[in-house]
């Protein structure tokens, strides 16, 4: 397979103003006729041929100005077609067949209606075309159909005209913003919409639209809501206004991504728009904002300024991830929604970053670029981008976007071009900060604190590790923000900021008497592992104390995951395992008991560390002792807090249902609470979740106590799941939770389960969703998945290569977990390679799975 490099990177030679698109619309059969007017490209070398990619698809006529051509020829899938002169017209004509589209990319059909998905090489499935970002054009189509299977016939930008003759009906749509073809969209289909209208700052009046089955209608007040948030935040906090007359998002249940930004025309996956209190739960709602907000924002992150290059996707990823981040924050809890981000981060980007798959966030090279659109290019890219707004401050920060979209305005930029505004608007320096684009890898940073006299010197060093294709590193600026606290008066003099420039670089505070307690990285300032000698004592105080709330829940964490290491790795004895448990079990008693904390933080800093983040801080870590101990530690909690549990369960399961942060807070702990009662006392978590399942009047509850009962032998389990199911067999988002719940239970029976599961008649290879809910619940599942006979490996293989063939680039996702095997102790790492030597050694595999098996075999 050939590997495209980002230094090969050559300007199309050939510019196309206007692209005409005519569809006529069948489910199995559909006509493309399509119209380019092109140029040279008077910046690009010169050349008589243009290439138009395609991907499976046959041109049934070629003409250049109007008149029929042979002078082309067929170059793998794409077209290449000599061209006599300076200006042409290009006219092409294909036929697809939607209906048999299982990839999800291109034109297909979904429970009978028409939609598309093209980033990033999905429009070389509808028509030949030089589908790459680089290549801006004026987009006009004309889309007809019959009226009775697709009323609704929608597409970017404006409609222009409608007509009807007979049974079909057609629309024109313009698009007055030239755009790149993975911005493509149409959607045809038997659908309603909520409709709302919104006025910019500048009083653009615009029709908004949220369209659904019909069925689903009252499931989308939460996604308009958040849709004019959105559109009011980004005028508020990045000055950005909309810029079309109509913004229509579609909701589709067949969908590979979460959403996606086709100008004026963002098509969703249901997920991310469907929600009532009854069947979506509080982290489903915020999933729902963030999302909207994320394609909202791309309209000029993204849409407004494209990429050069898929090599430059960070570009409009990682900024756009900050940007819904900051979004969210606004809208909600801003230290909770930090530490979720964090959390996220930790859990797959870090993994991801130490493992065969690690990529800097503008990769130099790659086969599948869907394999790319990876934690690290969207969550440590935007990562990246927040250590720039922390270096240069709110204000500062916000001079260098204004200049971005000033400068690159109707652009397809770099990631350099981004870097380089802000470098000039905001006034920083961030030559040497440029190499966070260019290497992978999470920094490790060693921190020493010494204290003689009346001095506190504090030692930084940092080191990048290798990984793929990169052995040496160089250091890196990294900001981190910090205070001493002083260990009699329990407070610090103010929070610094130290950027460590250097391998290594010493910093002095003067006027302390006593050794202070130190607070390090503090709102997470860098996506670093900070690796320091720190007592439990210290950890309790800053558990405790610490008023930054980011560094609170972190020396939580850290508490937990230095006695879990410490229990896992080093055979403590009864006398050290029970002081470690009595000093979390303190720290976590005053969290429980602290009527300053809300309870959505509250629920936070109750938290144990995942299994993942706990492997992620050994060499080679063992999955079963690790699980085991983290279930014993739960246990020992849930028995040393049973008082402060039950009245926190107390206070918490009668409060009235309502979406403000109250409430929010009372459901998140109340689960919680009753997570650790059933480590400790499952006969009475039985009783208590199957009360909170029956008089639940919200998914957050039922999900909850379902979540909890699945995990527990008895008769509750069987009726519950059973009454679940029936209750909302009809609606897929929710059954998908029910597969999800029971694949990621810790019952010791979960592999029987999604064995079961599998035969199941709603389960189908053809839904993402459903796909998703099975396998990767599964493959999170940290006990059931690592079964130490390697059956749940050889569940994930299969499933490889049996949705290889129906859907490639949902299939790839499922390779990652094997390829973990390096860093797993051996016995399963040899049954995890064998797995991935069973894949690799299919007779065909898609170009997606083939590149993630090949690099996780390396
Ligand atoms: N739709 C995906 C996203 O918004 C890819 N652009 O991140
Ligand atoms: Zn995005």
């Amino acid at each position: 397979l050939p590997e495209i490099r980002r230094e090969d990177y050559r300007p199309f030679p050939w510019i196309v103003s206007e692209t005409r698109l005519d569809f006529d619309l069948g489910i199995d059969c559909t006509r493309v006729r399509s119209t380019l007017t092109i140029a040279r490209n008077a910046k690009a070398d010169r050349s008589s041929t243009i290439r138009l990619n395609g991907d499976g698809i046959e041109a049934t006529s070629v003409t250049v100005d109007g008149e029929p051509t042979q002078s082309w020829v067929m170059d793998g899938d794409d077209l290449v077609l000599t061209l006599p002169g300076d200006a042409h017209e290009i006219g092409i004509e294909t036929e697809i067949d939607p209906s048999a589209n299982s990839q999800l990319m291109g034109l297909y059909a979904s429970s009978g209606m028409l939609c598309t998905q093209c980033e990033a090489e999905g429009f070389r499935r509808i028509t030949f075309f030089p589908d790459r970002p680089d290549v801006l054009s004026t987009y006009s189509v004309r889309m007809s159909g019959s009226k009775d299977r697709f009323p609704v016939l929608l597409c970017n930008g404006n409609r222009v005209a409608t007509g009807e003759e007979g049974d079909t009906h057609w629309a024109e749509w313009h698009d007055p913003w030239p755009k790149p073809s993975y911005l493509f969209a149409l959607v045809a289909g038997d659908l309603v919409a909520r409709s709302a209208s919104f006025t910019t700052m500048g009083g653009r009046e615009v029709e908004l639209n949220v369209w659904v089955r019909e069925g689903d209608l009252d499931r989308t007040e939460h996604a308009m809501e958040s849709l004019k948030r959105s559109m009011k935040w980004d005028e508020e906090v990045f000055g950005r206004e909309y810029d079309l007359d109509l913004f229509n998002i579609v909701a589709v249940s067949d969908f590979n991504m979460g959403a996606m930004e086709n100008k004026g025309l963002n098509i969703f996956n249901t997920k991310y728009v469907l929600a009532d209190p009854e069947t979506a739960t509080d982290g489903d709602y915020d999933g729902v904002e963030g999302v909207i907000g994320h394609e909202y924002f791309h309209n000029w992150s993204g849409n407004r300024i494209t990429c050069r290059d898929w090599f430059q996707l960070s570009l409009k990823e990682g900024f756009t991830v900050l940007r819904d981040q900051l979004f969210s924050a606004d809208m909600g809890s801003e230290p909770v929604k930090r530490i979720e981000d964090v959390r996220i981060l930790r859990g797959v980007q870090f993994p991801e970053d130490s493992g065969p798959l690690a990529h800097p966030i503008r990769p130099d090279s790659y086969r599948e670029i869907s394999n790319f659109y990876t934690a690290t290019v969207y969550n440590k890219g935007a990562e990246v981008i927040r250590m720039m707004r922390t270096m240069a401050g709110e204000e500062r920060f916000r001079k260098g976007t204004d200049l971005y979209f000033d400068r690159h305005d109707g652009e397809a930029a770099t990631c350099e071009d981004f870097v380089k505004s802000i470098e000039d608007g905001a006034a920083l320096d961030l030559t040497r900060f440029r190499r966070w684009y260019s290497q992978a890898g999470t920094p490790r940073v060693g921190v020493t604190l010494e204290h003689e006299g009346e001095t506190a010197r504090l030692t930084l060093t940092q080191t990048v590790p290798a990984t793929p294709g990169q052995s040496e590193k160089q250091p890196m600026p990294i900001p981190l923000k910090l205070a001493l606290f002083d260990r009699a008066s329990g407070t610090h003099r103010g929070e610094e900021l130290v950027i460590l420039n250097e391998d290594r670089a010493e910093v002095t505070f003067d006027g302390f008497t006593e050794k202070p307690i130190l607070s390090i990285n503090r709102t997470f300032s860098a996506p670093v592992t900070i690796e320091r000698d720190v007592s439990r004592e210290e950890l309790v105080f800053l558990a405790e104390k610490d008023d930054d709330p980011f560094a609170r829940y972190e020396a939580m964490q850290e508490l937990m995951t230095g006695h879990l290491v410490a229990d896992v790795t080093d055979d403590l004895d009864d006398d050290e395992r029970e002081a470690a448990r009595e000093d979390i079990a303190r720290a976590m008693r005053s969290v429980l008991e602290d009527d300053q904390l809300d309870d959505l933080m509250r629920g936070e800093l109750l938290m144990m560390p995942g299994a993942t983040y706990v492997a992620e801080q050994m060499l080679v870590a063992d999955p079963g002792r690790i699980h085991a101990r983290r279930e014993a530690l739960k246990t020992a909690l849930g028995t040393r807090l049973a008082g402060s549990l039950q009245e926190v369960y107390a206070r918490t399961e009668n409060m009235p249902f309502s979406l403000d942060a109250g409430a929010k807070g009372a459901r998140k702990v109340k689960t919680l609470a009753l997570a650790y009662i059933a480590a400790s006392d499952p006969a009475k978590a039985v009783e208590l979740a199957a009360r909170q399942y029956d008089r639940a009047d919200n998914m957050t509850d039922r999900q909850g106590a379902l979540m909890v009962l699945a995990g527990l032998d008895s008769a509750e389990r069987t009726g519950k799941l059973l009454d679940f199911y029936n209750r909302y067999q009809n609606n897929a988002l929710v059954i998908d939770k029910w597969f999800a719940i029971q694949a990621g239970s810790l019952h010791p029976r979960a592999i029987e389960h999604v064995k079961a599961l599998r035969d199941h008649p709603d389960f189908t290879l053809k839904n993402p969703n459903r796909v998703r809910s099975l396998y990767m619940a599964f493959a999170a599942n940290p006990a059931a998945f690592h079964a130490e006979d390697g059956e749940g490996y050889a569940i994930i293989a299969d499933l490889i290569l049996e949705l290889d063939p129906i859907n490639a680039q949902t299939t790839a996702r499922f390779v990652p977990p094997l390829g973990r095997w390096r860093r797993i102790e051996e016995k399963r790492a040899k049954l995890m390679r064998e797995a991935l030597e069973r894949i690799a050694a299919a007779p065909k595999l898609s170009r997606d799975t083939f590149e993630q098996v090949a690099r996780s075999l390396g």
